[in-house]
């Protein structure tokens, strides 16, 4: 039997299940991760867990995401994170370390290996040949305990690479191009997996932005193959050791092939709000822009500032235009001081951030008014940079440093010849931000600190006999978790704080949601195709669960959230026939008779819209497993129950 790269990776690491599409499948998990925004959660889950100290081969807490610490919230939930990890066996990535994709992918990632992240780009690990994952933060509590990870076997799509990237061309513009061609919905249900001669062109760097931006795709992961490149990379970070070659074997089966041209790429942009929303630059040139955000965990490695360096320097950043650079580690950050680039950074203009995700989780540097923001980042959702009205562009680096010196949309490929930048041979070692965990026999005398900011965590109840109650909210297609639970500097230092978080939640759809809600004792939520699609954050199902969310009804769901969703025993069902979504209004009183039943074991339940007498058919698509979580009333009861 011939495997692909992912299925070897699958085979070796199976724990139930089988190895066909489309169904449960039960995997050992060897590293994780987790970052600040949704590790006091994964955190405080753990603890309620009971295991002493983590059983996986390597497990990493980052603080990234909320480190604009405008009030005690921040600081509190950092310290929690640092004693809660010292004491149970995970190593503390200290806040100035960098953001967590970019210091995994320097520092702990390993070819042929399995990761999972309280963070849904995760699969950054997949340029160094990892199977990297992003799951909501109990799925990574259970894995630090041991626990198996379920996903559904996924298709395997290969991204065959022909040709060289021309100049000014980047990886970024790779990712955008397949981003193009199969849209946000495209990788729901499969792992890409990139193959063919334009491999051996493009380094680890380049790999991970392209494996980076896979979760706009949905897809599960995806994963570059594991050659002499990455073994380059490995030694360069002084890991050698960790180096194994990984490649499909020859006559391995995809179940879909693209072929992607390098050579004929040009620069492109993701258009507002959708990161699929896909033109070419060219298209653009000329327009006034306002502002220029470059870094995340896209596109902030040492190739992506040397770049950027290389042609800000000798130059003024456009007076019209506010350009931030935050650089992705501690590593790149000081190897850019070391060099000089940081210099041309500063003396052009640049206003020089920590190295965290900063603007792409809108924590600080929101644009102005309707301002048109250019973003090296992966996600360009309505509001996510803090400005409701502000129009986001996804773009490489390339076009981002261009763009910010002449003040309007430029395609680089007009400016000549591209600078030449080679990588160093040895990147600068130094894990003195990373803390090691105490021993056991330390870790008994560790108190963890808990911030006031620390509220309980809701608990889900086990589904009703019938269920009766209103369609509470109605929304479309494609609807993202930041839609669900928005971030941004004056929301996300709630994130340990449900009751709170809750004043926020779809109020960017509806500013009265919240309130209704309450008022309500919540209902039912019905969305269109890829419900949920976006981040990992569990929020997004716990605050609904908090408001008496009980079901939520879509066209489909995108995979982290749906499995966020049962773990907090909300229960997700689809509709049998999508038209029917026209026929359901919001506010009509919904009965789901003999509900615990059809969540029990039946496929299909009927759903009566009492307020039009019409009847629809909806499907309770859920394993075994996903059926007694629901039963229980979410994954924490679940676990209790079977220990
Ligand atoms: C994101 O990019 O949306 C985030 C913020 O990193 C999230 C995690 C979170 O909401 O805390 C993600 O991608 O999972
Ligand atoms: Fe951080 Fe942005 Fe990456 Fe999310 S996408 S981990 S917010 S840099």
């Amino acid at each position: 039997m011939a495997y692909t790269i992912v299925q070897k990776i699958i085979k070796n690491h199976l724990v139930s299940g089988e190895m066909k599409v489309g169904q449960e499948i039960g995997l050992r998990i060897d590293q994780t991760l987790t970052q600040d925004a949704t590790g006091t959660m994964a955190y405080l889950q753990f603890e309620a867990m009971g295991t002493e100290r983590v059983k996986t081969e390597l497990s990493v807490a980052y603080i990234d995401h909320n480190t604009l610490q405008a009030g005690f919230e921040n600081a509190d939930d950092h310290r929690y994170i640092q004693t809660v990890t010292k004491k149970h066996g995970i190593r503390f990535s200290r806040p100035g370390n960098g953001i967590c994709h970019q210091v995994h992918l320097e520092r702990f990632a390993i070819p042929g290996k399995t990761l999972i992240g309280s963070d849904s780009h995760t699969p950054t690990a997949g340029g160094i040949g990892m199977m990297g994952m992003g799951a909501g933060g109990l799925d990574v509590a259970v894995a630090m305990g041991g626990g198996t990870y379920y996903i559904t076997m996924p298709k395997i799509i290969r991204i065959n690479l022909k040709g060289r990237l021309s100049d000014y061309v980047s990886a970024k513009d790779v990712i955008l191009e397949v981003l193009r061609l199969l849209s946000v919905k495209g990788g729901v249900g499969a792992v890409i997996e990139y193959s063919g001669e334009g491999v051996k062109t493009l380094s680890v760097p380049q790999r991970a932005t392209i494996t980076n931006m896979g979760a706009e795709l949905g897809a599960t992961t995806s994963i570059f193959p594991s050659d002499e490149i990455t073994r380059q990379f490995l030694k360069a970070q002084g890991r050698e050791c960790d180096y194994t070659p990984l490649a499909p074997d020859e006559d391995a089966v995809y179940d879909a092939t693209y072929d992607v041209d390098l050579s004929s790429l040009k620069p492109l942009a993701a258009c507002p709000h959708s990161p699929d929303n896909v033109k070419p630059v060219s298209e653009l040139a000329g327009a006034p822009i306002n502002q220029v955000c470059i870094g995340s965990c896209t596109n902030s490695s040492m190739l992506d500032m040397l770049t950027v360096a290389a042609m800000l320097k000798g130059k003024t950043v456009h007076p019209d235009v506010s350009l931030s650079i935050s650089p992705g580690s501690k590593q790149v950050y000081t190897m850019l001081a070391e060099c000089g680039a940081l210099a041309d950074l500063i003396s052009a203009g640049a206003r020089i951030l920590e190295c965290a995700c900063g603007p792409c989780i809108g924590m600080g540097f929101s644009p102005k008014s309707a301002g048109i923001s250019l973003r090296t980042f992966n996600r360009n959702f309505l509001a996510r940079s803090g400005t409701a009205d502000a129009q986001v562009y996804l773009v490489s680096p390339e076009v981002a440093a261009a763009s910010a010196i002449a003040g309007v949309f430029v395609d680089p490929t007009t400016l000549g010849k591209a600078p030449e930048i080679t990588l160093p041979s040895s990147f600068l070692i130094n894990d003195n931000l990373i803390e090691l965990p105490a021993s056991p026999e330390e870790a008994e005398g560790i108190t963890v600190e808990r911030g006031p900011n620390i509220k309980p965590i809701p608990k889900g109840e086990a589904p009703k006999e019938d269920l009766a109650c209103e369609l509470i909210l109605k929304v479309g297609d494609n609807i993202t978790t930041d839609h669900i639970m928005p971030a941004g500097t004056k929301i996300l230092p709630y994130r340990s704080n449900v009751p709170k978080l809750s004043e926020f939640c779809f109020t960017v759809c509806d500013k009265d949601f919240p309130e209704r809600a309450k008022a309500k004792g919540g209902g039912i939520i019905l969305g269109g195709q890829n419900y949920g699609q976006g981040s990992s954050r569990e929020h997004a199902a716990l605050v609904p669960l908090y408001l008496g969310i009980k079901a939520v009804i879509a066209k489909s769901f995108a995979r982290i959230h749906v499995a966020n969703l049962i773990n907090f025993g909300i229960v997700p069902m689809t509709l049998k026939c999508p038209d029917d979504y026209d026929r359901i209004s919001e506010g009509d009183e919904l009965l789901l008779e003999g509900f615990r039943k059809a969540v029990a074991g039946s496929d299909v339940a009927v759903l009566l819209d009492k307020t039009t007498g019409e009847s629809f058919e909806l499907c309770l698509n859920l394993t075994e497993r996903q059926r007694e979580i629901l039963l229980a009333g979410g994954m924490l009861n679940y676990t209790k129950a079977n220990s």
